[in-house]
């Protein structure tokens, strides 16, 4: 496409309640949102001028870097400063800029994967919206649903957790995910367990809470038959799950680690992980997250589509991603009342404990314009 400006919007959405980890407590969603404007060749010769076309990106960083390295102010700013810029600048050099592009434009600058993401799934969703294809077709996915976990935090008490646990349960969600720390581990699984039982498909994420140190007690965990257990170690730490994974019995899953195609190869070969979950923005863009598929795929290595508290727009994505084939454990794609009374798109809501993938053109979701400015707190224009 011929890009001919990008809007820059970061919205604040409050969370239904707040969501605590290991690494702190969310009670709203900051998110940069990205809206790529620019025209396609029509295929219509009958009307032979180029067709406008826009495309929507929503950026995973959170607003404080307590996750990864990236947050959402600084996106904005590698966004403004340098992604957008070169994405311009190739189409005033008369490039055609294919979402299958962005990588290659944008590898000259360092890391940043999350505001990268976002960027390319922009020029994706204006690519596709161009063609009338939908991003599941585009993937090659043929699921119409995806079954549907759901993250529950740390909560003030056992009680307060077995609550919130028999209401997923009832809205019914497949797979329990439960966020621990140190201090919260043992007796929350145990109750959980105890409480409704064997069959229930129950794993943990400790979000790189603990340390090599804390193996005798991750391996009591062992007693709990999780699906798996998730960043149990810090995320640069790939030898040492790598090490844990000799001393426990549960399957190592990992997140924050896995930043790219190469530190999946990596995780895989090192057998520091038996599980990957799998983040579009964490890895750079759904190009990328479809390459680790593959390569989990071919490895044997089953794969989960995560969560980043999306709005609709990065949830429609998401089930299209979890739609492919090697995505055989149920992600935290969840329904959009798991974190928000109001999303900015028509709510995705569970169906027998599936979300529907969407079928329409591109992301097959958008902003219901109201709503968006409600949230809305910053937005700009840039063009070349
Ligand atoms: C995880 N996601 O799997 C992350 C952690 C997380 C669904 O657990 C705002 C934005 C709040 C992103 C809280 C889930 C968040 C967030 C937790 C991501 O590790
Ligand atoms: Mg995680």
């Amino acid at each position: 496409m011929k890009i001919t400006g990008v809007e820059l919007r970061t919205i604040r959405m409050p969370l239904r309640s707040p969501f605590e980890t290991s690494f702190g407590v969310e009670e709203d969603r900051v998110a940069v949102l990205i809206r790529v404007v620019g025209a396609v060749p029509s295929h219509d010769h009958h009307h032979p001028h180029p067709v406008e076309v826009q495309g929507w990106g929503e950026c995973v960083a959170m607003e404080f870097p307590l996750y990864s390295s990236e947050y959402a102010e600084g996106a904005a700013e590698v966004l403004r400063r340098f992604l957008i810029p070169r994405l311009l600048a190739a189409t005033d050099a008369g490039q055609d800029v294919t979402a299958e592009l962005v990588d290659p434009l944008l590898e000259s600058i360092i890391g940043h994967r999350m505001a990268k993401g976002a960027l390319e799934m922009a020029v994706l969703d204006a690519q596709l919206r161009g063609t009338g294809q939908s991003l599941a077709g585009y993937f090659g996915a043929t699921r119409t649903a995806v079954p549907s976990g759901v993250s529950v935090g740390i909560q003030p008490s056992i009680a307060a957790l077995l609550d919130v646990v028999s209401d997923y349960l009832a809205d019914g969600y497949v797979r329990i995910k439960l966020k621990i720390k140190p201090g919260w581990d043992l007796a929350p699984v145990e109750a959980v367990r105890e409480r409704f039982g064997e069959l229930v498909l129950l794993q943990v994420d400790a979000n790189a809470a603990y340390t090599l140190a804390d193996a005798r007690l991750l391996r009591r965990l062992d007693a709990f038959d999780l699906l798996l257990i998730e960043q149990p170690l810090p995320e640069d730490d790939i030898r040492q799950h790598a090490e844990l994974a000799k001393l426990i019995q549960t399957p190592i899953c990992l997140d924050e680690s896995v930043v790219s195609v190469r530190a999946a190869a990596d995780a895989i070969a090192l057998r520091a992980c038996q599980v990957i979950n799998i983040k579009a923005g964490r890895v750079g863009g759904y190009l990328n997250a479809r390459k680790i598929h593959d390569l989990c795929q071919a490895n044997g290595i089953p794969v989960w589509c995560g969560g980043m508290v999306e709005t609709g727009l990065g949830r429609a994505a998401n089930a299209a991603l979890a739609a492919l084939p090697g995505f055989t454990l149920p992600g935290d794609v969840s329904a959009s009342d798991r974190f928000y009374d109001q999303d900015i798109t028509e709510p995705f809501v569970l169906e027998d404990g599936q979300i529907a993938v969407p079928t329409g053109p591109g992301l097959g979701v958008e902003p219901i314009q109201d709503v968006l400015d409600r949230f809305t707190v910053a937005t700009e224009w840039i063009q070349s």
